[in-house]
């Protein structure tokens, strides 16, 4: 080896060694499996991330509840302990009690009318409410709409919901709207629910298709009804003393790796949505398509009054009403 190869090998070996330890890796989590609509979203982030920052920054992701449910992964996030999670707003009211509102069943059309909202004013403005609670909101994406599955009998009105024993999220919007149904709920973190639904400890659950398909409850619910009572949302967080610390590029980089992940997030939704009944047909699920909506909506007339009383009958229109 001549002398000028040996300084040229000396130096990319200190250029990598400078490199490396110039590199920050951060950790977000989802609670659904990898391949599902929320493991493509983390995917995408990681990848976008990477290749936006030159690769001083890295992100570990992990699936499936790998580091808790989402309530404690939000937790975990305020608190520092984690940097990141994507997660649906679930549990999100009991950190931002402003986001309740998005929570309240059929409050949209359908996702594109949810979406235009989340990503206009009304969305952003709700962003910024996470701010005080230590939190940096980057976007919001999707779970998708809710559906009712079961191992007892087929939903097709209100009525056929009377004392089912379903598994809802932590959320105290949807609890109460449940209870308007007669559901008897039972709140629990989705890490538990397969297992709570193979043994019985509970008769169904409400989730997407992208989330019945990516936790494969068909094999432990046997009646699908496409109820669609309820948008659910999703929501980039990030540690807020975290973000605080970015330049003013790599807050801009993290912010379009969120959007280009909430991209590749709707995607899959859509995707599953078109594909998902069929498969799960196919599966073994009886598959409920044709609900009565407007009876089921009827049915939650006294709840949807409370929720007017609590978050302004205002509030719900300017939504309900966006263009
Ligand atoms: O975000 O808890 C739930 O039912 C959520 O929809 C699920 O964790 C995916």
């Amino acid at each position: 080896m001549t002398f000028s190869k040996l300084i040229i090998g000396m130096s990319m070996t200190f250029g990598l060694v400078a490199a490396a330890s110039a590199q920050t890796t951060m950790k977000i989590s989802i609670s659904t499996a990898q391949n599902s609509h929320q493991g493509v979203a983390i995917d995408t982030f990681a990848r976008e991330v990477e290749k936006r920052t030159g690769g001083r920054y890295k992100v570990q992701t992990f699936y499936s509840g790998a580091l808790g449910g989402e309530r404690e992964s939000i937790e975990a996030v305020q608190l520092g302990t984690q940097e990141l999670a994507f997660s649906s707003t679930g549990p999100v009211p009991n950190f931002v009690p402003d986001t309740k509102i998005l929570d309240v069943p059929f409050l949209f059309r359908d996702k594109a009318h949810a979406r235009a909202v989340l990503d206009g004013p009304i969305g952003a403005e709700l962003l910024t409410k996470f701010e005080s609670k230590g939190f940096k909101a980057l976007g919001w994406a999707e779970n998708g709409f809710r559906h009712m599955t079961n191992s007892k009998r087929d939903v097709k009105a209100p009525e056929d919901l009377k004392g089912l024993k379903m598994r809802t999220m932590e959320n105290p919007v949807h609890i109460a709207a449940y209870k308007g149904f007669g559901i008897v709920t039972t709140p629990m973190a989705f890490p538990e629910v397969f297992t709570a639904l193979q043994q019985g400890t509970v008769d169904g659950q409400e989730n997407p298709l992208s989330v019945i398909l990516a936790a494969k409850f068909d094999q432990v619910q046997k009646h699908l009804s496409l109820t669609g009572h309820v948008y659910s949302p999703c929501i980039w967080v990030m540690n807020k003393a975290v973000f605080d610390k970015l330049s003013a590029a790599d807050k801009q980089a993290f912010l379009e790796a969120a959007a280009e992940g909430t991209k590749a997030n709707r995607a899959r939704v859509d995707e599953d949505d078109a594909k998902g009944v069929a498969d799960l047909r196919s599966k073994g699920m009886t598959v409920i398509d044709n609900v009565d909506k407007a009876k089921f909506v009827a049915a939650l007339a006294p709840v949807n009054a409370e929720f007017e009383k609590q978050f302004g009958k205002a509030n719900m229109d300017k939504i309900r009403n966006y263009k």
